[in-house]
Formats: C-alpha cells, structure tokens, sequence
C-alpha cells in the first residue's frame, strides 16, 4: 500500500512541475510552393527552469532547435543541442534568434493554417515531457533577405 502511494505521489509531481511549462504566442512563418523549410517561433516559461530538447511536427520530415547569429556580416543557423529555460525568464524563439527550424516539409504551409508543433522539455528532475503548442501560420515578407545572406550549418553527424 504505501508503495502504491509513494509511485502515485511521484506521477503527481511530475504532472505538477510539467504544468510550470507553458509556450504562448506560437505562430510559424507561411511558405510559397516547393519551398522545403521554415521556422516556428513563440515564447516559452518555465517556472522551475527547463530544457528544450527537440521537436516534432506532423508537417516536417525533420525538426530541430537552431540558435541564428550574425557571423562576419552573414546570418548563419546552427542546429543546438537544447535551449536553456531558466526559471521564470520567459525565451523568446524570434525571426533572427532561436527558433524551430522545420525541415524537409510535407506541403505548403498557408498563411492562416494551424500547424501542431510538440516541444519536448527535460524538467530539472530529468523527466521529459511533451508539450503540444498549436502555431498558426503567417505570411512575412523579409526586405532585408537580400543583404542578408544565409548560410545553413549543417549539424556533424546529422542524418536524414
Ligand atoms: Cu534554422
């Protein structure tokens, strides 16, 4: 019996330190036809501090966490092995910062369409969670793209 409430104690808290997640403001930049990839972007807090991980999307082959730095004049993009959340210091994933990178994408994303992203976070205790963020697409024109060069860093070890 007590085993049976030390176990279910236990299932309690994780519950309760996963709620202190939460992503807000999630929308996904809109692509034109053919193009293969785009960026997801939100904020997201952690109250007792967190990782992200990784994530997933139904709509892309390949999902990953990217940091994007000015580096002698060219944006480049770089794969991360996950994103700090401190505790009770909201990440903003922004267009020129981190962001969810998708990749290798199944169709058009259109401007309007809500697109279901997973965040899978690893709490302080090392227990990993899925959370489910809902982002809706926009359409952004960027004027600045073409004094803006950008260069993919591909991730050592990366495969497809
Ligand atoms: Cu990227």
């Amino acid at each position: 019996m007590k085993k049976i409430f030390f176990l279910l104690s236990l299932s309690f808290m994780a519950n309760l330190t996963f709620a202190q997640v939460s992503a807000t403001n999630a929308w996904i930049r809109a692509t034109v036809p053919q193009q293969s990839a785009t960026g997801a972007f939100m904020q997201i807090e952690s109250k007792q501090g967190a990782k992200l991980l990784a994530a997933k999307s139904p709509i892309a082959g390949v999902v990953e966490v990217h940091s994007m730095l000015m580096e002698g004049g060219v944006m480049k993009m770089r794969a991360v092995p996950f994103l700090e959340l401190p505790a009770g210091k909201p990440v903003e994933l922004k267009p020129g910062g981190y962001h969810v990178m998708l990749m290798d994408l199944k169709g058009q994303v259109k401007d309007g369409d809500v697109v279901p992203v997973t965040l899978i976070i690893e709490d302080q205790a090392g227990q990993r969670q899925n959370l489910e963020v809902k982002a809706s697409a926009r359409m952004v024109t960027k004027p600045a793209d073409k004094h803006m060069p950008m260069a993919h860093q591909k991730q050592e070890g990366h495969k497809h």
